[in-house]
């Protein structure tokens, strides 16, 4: 059995009248299914959506934004493209849509996130900007930091140069492990990180 499958499991079915529904535990539940039967056949149901979770677990994994409305951080801003801009949940490409962080020109500008704990990190999503130079996305190393804070495991590189509004995609080492996932341009000088939304998916 996979380690994982304990994030998932069967809890809290609820009854109402006929009506059984099986939930995911924890404040983001989600429903799995509802059935309208007897106690015989629930408790087939029952079954049969807990081998359905087993195969999803082993198949492809509960992985979930781990990024999303943590605090982040950057080596400058430019104007009011805060780091925060990163995490807040929209993807919106567009400069004007006020949803994208951004830092000053730098020699190698960096933005962070802190997951608030260590997790197991699969890959992060870059959304790059789209109404102007995308190319400024370009040698960006994804790094991963314990709490000691030193970004000393490296996920991957985006060589780039990024197309407008592309969805960069870094695949971690299987089993990366942290806390504070950063990106940083390396290479160059004068460079400008922007990023619309940044995406780290583990567990
Ligand atoms: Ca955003």
């Amino acid at each position: 059995m996979p380690s994982n499958i304990t994030y998932w499991y069967v809890g809290a079915a609820s009854q109402t009248g006929d009506v059984y529904s099986f939930r995911t535990p924890g404040p983001t539940s989600s429903l799995l299914g509802v059935r309208r039967c007897s106690i015989w056949c629930s408790i087939v149901s029952a079954v049969e959506i807990i081998v359905r979770i087993f195969f999803m677990s082993f198949f492809s994994g509960p992985f979930k934004n781990l990024a999303y409305g943590r605090e982040t951080y950057q080596s400058s801003t430019y104007e009011t493209a805060i780091s925060g801009k990163g995490v807040d949940g929209i993807s919106n490409s567009q400069w004007g849509g006020g949803s994208c962080a951004s830092t000053n020109p730098e020699h190698h500008p960096y933005w962070y996130v802190d997951l608030g704990k260590e997790h197991i990190i699969e890959r992060i999503r870059i959304t790059n900007r789209g109404d102007c130079c995308p190319e400024r996305l370009h040698d960006v190393d994804v790094t991963v930091a314990g709490h000691n804070k030193k970004f000393d495991v490296v996920c991957g590189t985006f060589r780039g140069p990024g197309k407008a509004s592309e969805k960069v995609v870094v695949q971690c080492p299987k089993r990366t492990k942290g806390r504070y996932v950063r990106l940083q341009i390396t290479k160059g000088s004068n460079n400008v990180l922007t990023v619309c939304e940044v995406e780290v998916m583990g567990r």
